[in-house]
């Protein structure tokens, strides 16, 4: 069967129009499940019909009808430096020249692995993959190998990828869809994934106390992007430290969304708590598919073929995805870049708290570095439970609203949003604008 454009028929107009966008996501109903690769994207939880991009440059998206957005979604994550980088892709053409993809040893792993080990604090070793959920699934085997046990601990709204065992209580699209954990999930698998409320110590310890010797590890989002934004509260981190090392047991910080964007060398850098192991993805893949986990040398030397914990990939360590992640990594390594991420993304979140209390509407938010989120409800939030408060029916309305205004915000209220280093004073400015008017009209 040969794929006909359902665009053929449909003019390309200039004022907020989605008609091409509406055709073409009508078309995918019929050829990938829900009409997409990945489910949030659907804007299933915000209502209306995803936007279909065409193209992506700095701060900004184009959708197929023409139509301008000021992106806070970054792909989820790797615009660090604004959407293909004109440095990002320079390089990415060079080494298009010599092949996409080797299945051998290339040098740039090397560099890549330098760069990672030199940044992230826990990093002695690192083992790249292709995505995020590799990462994570391998770090967890790897978690059972090095201690002899089975159980895990992660607590409730982290998203740690859709591995089995960690489809239980998940952020994410699971959160944003208000999907019961996942059918296909064998109960033997996920009878070993214990969880807590995030930023509760002692039912942490009561975990521990109910399964001694059996826990092999807590893992973790040191800042919690999939449920929202939720910080660590003071003191969280350094007694999860504390708490596995009394234990026996091992702390896994997964960084696929802090990494290289909270601080250069991460959440843990910029907390000063060193996990065991941590993974990684996102940035630093520069756009392309990568993940990543490391760890001290001694847990590392388990991960074959330098030991006997299997895991593989045809695709991992594939010279496009290196460069780019070598040449974001270049770009943030320069001087002011944090500290430019920081106080740019300070002012967007103000300014929307601001926007909000304006129209009378509930609002609590926060951000750091280049992170941020708010919720429409009363605050403080610092678990999942609380985030739950959540107004989506407001978030919903608020998304088309910014939409309208040409500002592109992850269709979930259980996602938080990304800035770059592309989004210039004016974006806020722009973005700002349009959150008090869309407020203003949805109240
Ligand atoms: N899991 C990603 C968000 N945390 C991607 C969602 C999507 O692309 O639909």
């Amino acid at each position: 069967m040969v794929y006909t454009s359902p665009l053929a028929s449909v003019p390309v107009t200039n004022a907020f129009n989605t008609t091409r966008s509406q055709a073409i996501f009508n078309a995918a109903q019929s050829l990938m499940p829900g009409g997409v690769s990945s489910p949030v994207r659907a804007f299933r939880s915000v209502g209306g019909q995803p936007i279909v991009f065409d193209r992506v440059k700095g701060p900004y998206a184009w959708d197929v009808d023409g139509n301008r957005f000021i992106d806070y979604v970054g792909s989820w994550g790797p615009a660090i430096c604004g959407h293909a980088h004109p440095e990002v892709t320079a390089a990415l053409q060079e080494t298009l020249e010599k092949g996409t993809s080797f299945g051998a040893p290339c040098e740039l792993e090397n560099q890549l692995a330098e760069m990672v080990i030199e940044a992230v604090p826990s990093v002695e070793m690192v083992r790249f993959v292709n995505s995020g959920t590799e990462a994570c699934m391998a770090v967890l085997r790897l978690m059972r190998a090095f201690t002899g046990r089975d159980k895990v601990i992660k607590f409730e709204g982290c998203y740690h990828g859709h591995a089995d065992m960690f489809l239980v209580k998940a952020g994410s699209g699971v959160a944003t869809l208000g999907l019961p954990d996942s059918p296909g999930v064998p109960r033997s698998t996920t009878s070993n994934t214990l969880t807590a409320p995030y930023n509760d110590l002692e039912a942490v310890k009561d975990l521990f106390a109910e399964n001694q010797d059996a826990i092999s590890g807590v893992i973790l989002e040191p800042v919690v992007g999939n449920a929202g934004f939720i910080t660590p509260e003071p003191g969280f981190l350094e007694g999860l430290r504390e708490l596995t090392k009394e234990n026996g047991a091992l702390l896994v910080f997964d960084e696929v969304m802090t990494g290289f964007r909270i601080s250069y060398g991460g959440a843990q850098a910029r907390f000063g708590v060193t996990p065991d192991l941590t993974t990684m993805g996102k940035v630093i893949g520069g756009g392309l598919p990568v993940g990543a986990y490391g760890g001290r040398a001694e847990i590392m030397a388990m991960v074959a073929p330098a030991g006997p914990m299997y895991q593989a990939g045809t695709l991992s360590g594939n010279p496009l995805a290196m460069t780019a992640g070598i040449k974001t990594l270049e770009l943030l390594k320069q001087e002011g870049t944090y500290e430019r991420l920081e106080a740019s993304t300070q002012r967007l979140i103000l300014g929307i708290i601001e926007a909000a209390q304006g129209a009378g509407i509930p609002i609590t938010g926060n951000s750091i570095s280049a992170m941020f989120g708010f919720y429409l409800c009363e605050g403080p939030v610092r678990n999942f439970e609380e985030a739950k408060s959540t107004d989506t029916e407001i978030f919903g309305k608020l998304h088309r609203a910014m939409l309208e205004r040409g500002v592109y915000l992850a269709p979930s209220a259980f996602e938080a949003g990304f800035t770059s280093l592309a989004h210039s004073e004016d974006d806020i400015d722009v973005t700002l604008q349009a959150f008090k008017e869309s407020f203003a009209s949805i109240k």
